[in-house]
């Protein structure tokens, strides 16, 4: 028979509890959105269940002894010292329990660290406060800074605290997310440029150190298109909480729109930092011809005469560039050039000529 203490014991335990368990928002981890991530969960619950279980069974004896066995009403301690059965028990009980946890939280560390045949590798480097992406082999490079503005977060603004509240991701949003295709096993380099920093996406289950002059990485694979938000999750400044994480998931034939979108805009701000250099190679080789539109090449900045050669696509245009065509001689005739560079300038006629 359970005593009247233990009932009002586990009457008040429960209610304290059932929130936790039934996942209510605000009380538990974020909804796992990939594979890893049911595993945290599960293993949270899971452990969080022990610990309930364990919690329930020390605390039920101690209750059940203190009251029953009390001096008061006349109970002599029992004596037990150098009791090798008990103390066997004691070893092998937490024993079994700690085993009984670690396989499975090994079994998802594994998993967690399969990183194996990614099917997109992005690079994530955390600075002094804003993350910076690279897709490696896609030459899509670009910064991620904190989209809210900053009168708002220094309350510059009237009506300040109204304002943060309509605000729905205040602090967790950014000029340029990180995109990704659903479906595809992504997977994140993580390191940093100044200080250590961490990528932290909940609903992914990832969570990964970036430490200067090391590369970490992790991965996942998110199944349903959206928008996924995160933080730097290393104190890292006084401006720690100003740099979060979103990720944004769209269907494989978006993510290819917007790759080849990106692709387009770290060309041009390559060609604008001097890197990739259109311009000049045009003012040294191409402005021979094109400039005034000798024997027949398309006059820069002509419209009229860019228009239908521009329909042709740039790749045709590249192509045209790099091997010659009819009187355009091959690279004009600048043989030596490596292939970039005269897309390059391709690129910058074609822009003219827009
Ligand atoms: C010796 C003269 C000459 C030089 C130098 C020259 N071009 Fe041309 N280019 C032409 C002529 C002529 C055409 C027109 C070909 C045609 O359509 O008949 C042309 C056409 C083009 C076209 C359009 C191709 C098409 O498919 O319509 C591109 C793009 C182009 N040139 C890029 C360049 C670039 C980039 C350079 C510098 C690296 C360059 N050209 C240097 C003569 C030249
Ligand atoms: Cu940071």
């Amino acid at each position: 028979m359970i005593s009247k203490w233990a009932r009002y014991f586990l009457a008040a335990l429960i209610p304290a509890l059932t929130p936790a368990v039934a996942g209510a928002e605000g009380y538990n981890l974020q909804a796992p959105q990939t594979i890893i991530a049911h595993e945290i969960y599960d293993l949270h619950t899971l452990i969080f269940l022990i610990c309930c279980a364990i919690f329930v069974a020390v605390f039920g004896t101690m209750t059940y002894s203190i009251i029953k066995h009390r001096k008061s009403v006349g109970h002599k301690a029992e004596q037990f010292h150098e009791n090798t059965l008990v103390e066997i028990i004691w070893t092998i009980v937490p024993f079994i329990i700690l085993i009984g946890m670690a396989i499975p939280a090994t079994k998802t560390i594994l998993a967690m660290k399969d990183t194996s045949n990614p099917d997109l590798t992005i690079k994530a480097t955390g600075y002094q406060w804003k993350w910076g992406y690279d897709y490696l082999h896609e030459g899509v490079s670009f910064y991620s800074s904190l989209a809210t503005p900053r009168d708002l977060v220094e309350d510059k603004t009237p009506d300040g605290a109204r304002k943060r509240a309509e605000h729905a991701n205040y602090l967790l949003e950014v000029d340029h997310p990180v995109v990704v295709p659903i479906g595809k096993k992504i997977r994140m380099i993580v390191t940093a440029n100044d200080v250590i920093h961490a990528w932290w996406v909940p609903a992914f289950g990832v969570k990964q150190d970036a430490i200067p002059g090391f590369v970490r990485d992790t991965w996942f694979r998110v199944d349903k298109p959206g928008t996924y938000r995160g933080q730097c999750a290393e104190l890292c400044g006084k401006e720690h909480g100003f740099m979060p994480i979103v990720v944004e998931a769209l269907e494989p034939e978006k993510f290819a729109l917007w790759l080849a979108e990106q692709k387009k805009l770290t060309a041009a701000n390559a060609m604008a930092s001097g890197s990739l250099d259109g311009k000049g190679v045009y003012d040294k080789i191409c402005v021979a011809c094109h400039a005034a539109g000798v024997a027949g090449a398309p006059k820069f900045g002509d419209k009229a005469a860019w228009a239908p050669r521009l329909k042709q696509g740039q790749e045709v245009l590249y192509t045209h560039a790099l091997h010659g065509f009819k009187a355009m001689p091959l690279k004009g005739g600048a043989t030596d050039l490596p292939d970039e560079q005269i897309k390059a300038a391709v690129d910058y006629l074609s822009a003219a000529g827009k």
